[in-house]
């Protein structure tokens, strides 16, 4: 059991520091000034990781702390560090934040609000004059959404030893350009040695992207953990011929076996359970004309379930279909996996600090698993970590309608502050793994 020092960690000679609270005004701020780099007329963001917006909120954040004499690092797949020193910087740290891109149409706080409540931590702390034990780390993580490069949670899953530095590099998007041109292009291609960080404790606040906490009126989510995700490509090979020359009976149509298999996907919340989550979100066809039979569908498809066995079962019904719809269409198919993200327990005394700062500043909190991914998945394979939630209205994400109440916002932001004086307070011996 963490013993929390009551302190803030300060020399005792030195006057007393006021106890660090959030300010709701500056946070509310630069949430408003972040959501300006990439916004799309529909109010939300199209903030591609790596696209000039990203550059942007990446520059942006980079000059806020560089005012502050934070020490910036960048690391070789464009992860950015910002840590505000301890009292002893050889401690291990405690890490806070999130990711800064964004859905093509997405939302101003998925990813953001994360990042921007752990830069309002690192600035409270500086306004009350506390210094704590340990160095407190602001991270962004590079392209956790995987919208324009795939796979996501890209830069944590580098940090965690998931992919290696070179693949992530070479990722392309749809135009070609890999993340490695990407990044010289903003000059985020950093030397800085990441996989070196210890970190004593990580914690991620993010927007729950459902519809749980707002309709329990709940104002904390405690994240004990998140469900297994795996990500596939399905390739459709046909054979693109003339609209008004071929029958039907000659044809090898990429298209219409793809629509096979985008039901067979639909349909594995019955043939497969109810708790599974399987979605086909792209689909790329060339040539994508009207008067052409189309030769080649590209399916991502995306797969989620708490317990891997029946994603094991998803997957096998997957290839079983992409298999027969093959045969019975003409076509080739291949069935790619891209991403395979086991279920993740968060550390139970992180969680528990968290469940606690809550209950010490008398909000209201629930224990939460998370269907949403996130980078924690990926720092909990090297240090203790856990996840705090605010609601989202209506629960929506993903979507420019994504929205938050300033007060949701602002425990969120309060919460983290408590959750981390504590643990970088925590007496240097302490070692929660
Ligand atoms: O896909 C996810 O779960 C995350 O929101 N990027
Ligand atoms: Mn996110
Ligand atoms: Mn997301």
């Amino acid at each position: 059991m963490a013993t929390i020092s009551a302190g803030s960690g300060t020399n005792d000679d030195a006057p007393g520091p006021s106890d660090p609270r959030i300010d709701p005004d500056r946070l509310l701020a630069t949430l408003s000034r972040f959501a300006t780099f990439g916004a799309t007329d529909g109010g939300g963001l199209n903030r591609l990781s790596l696209g000039d917006a990203d550059g942007q909120a990446r520059d942006e954040l980079c000059a806020i702390a560089r005012r502050r004499g934070y020490r910036v690092e960048v690391d070789p797949i464009g992860n950015i560090f910002i840590t505000r020193p301890g009292l002893d910087e050889t401690l291990p740290v405690v890490l806070v934040g999130s990711h800064l891109d964004s859905q093509p149409f997405g939302g101003r706080y998925d990813g953001a609000y994360g990042v921007l409540a752990g830069l309002e931590v690192l600035l409270s702390l500086d306004d009350a004059g506390v210094r704590t034990r340990r160095p407190v780390t602001l991270v962004d993580w590079t392209n956790e959404e995987g919208a324009r490069f795939s796979p996501g949670l890209l830069g944590s899953g580098v940090v965690a030893g998931t992919i290696s530095l070179a693949d992530a590099q070479a990722r392309t998007d749809a135009d070609g350009i890999t993340v490695g041109q990407e990044l010289d292009r903003l000059g985020y291609r950093g030397a800085f040695d990441s996989s070196s960080l210890a970190v004593h404790r990580s914690f991620e606040t993010h927007i729950e992207q459902g519809p749980v906490l707002e309709r329990t009126g709940t104002d904390i989510g405690v994240v004990n953990g998140v469900q297994a995700i795996r990500w596939f490509d399905v390739l459709v090979q046909g054979q693109d011929r003339h609209a008004g020359t071929t029958a039907h009976s000659d044809r090898q149509d990429a298209l219409v076996a793809a629509a096979r298999l985008i039901d067979v996907v639909d349909q594995m919340a019955d043939t497969v359970d109810e708790d599974l989550r399987a979605t086909v979100g792209e689909i790329r066809v060339q040539p994508n004309s009207r008067n052409v039979i189309p030769g080649r569908a590209v399916l991502s498809i995306d797969l989620r379930h708490p317990d891997p066995a029946r994603l094991d079962q998803a997957e096998e019904q997957l290839r079983r279909a992409a298999a027969e719809v093959g045969e019975q269409r003409g076509v080739r198919t291949e069935v790619h996996q891209v991403l395979e993200m086991p279920p993740t327990a968060f550390d139970a005394e992180t969680t528990d600090l968290i469940r606690r700062a809550a209950a010490s500043l008398g909000r209201s909190a629930m224990e939460m698993s998370s269907g949403a991914g996130h980078d924690s998945m990926n720092v909990a394979s090297r240090a203790p970590a856990s996840m705090l939630f605010i609601p989202c209205v209506d629960g929506l994400s993903h979507t420019q309608a994504e929205d938050i109440h300033d007060e949701w916002a602002v425990n969120g932001a309060s919460v983290l502050l408590t959750a981390v004086r504590w643990a970088a307070d925590e007496p240097a011996g302490h070692s929660p793994e």
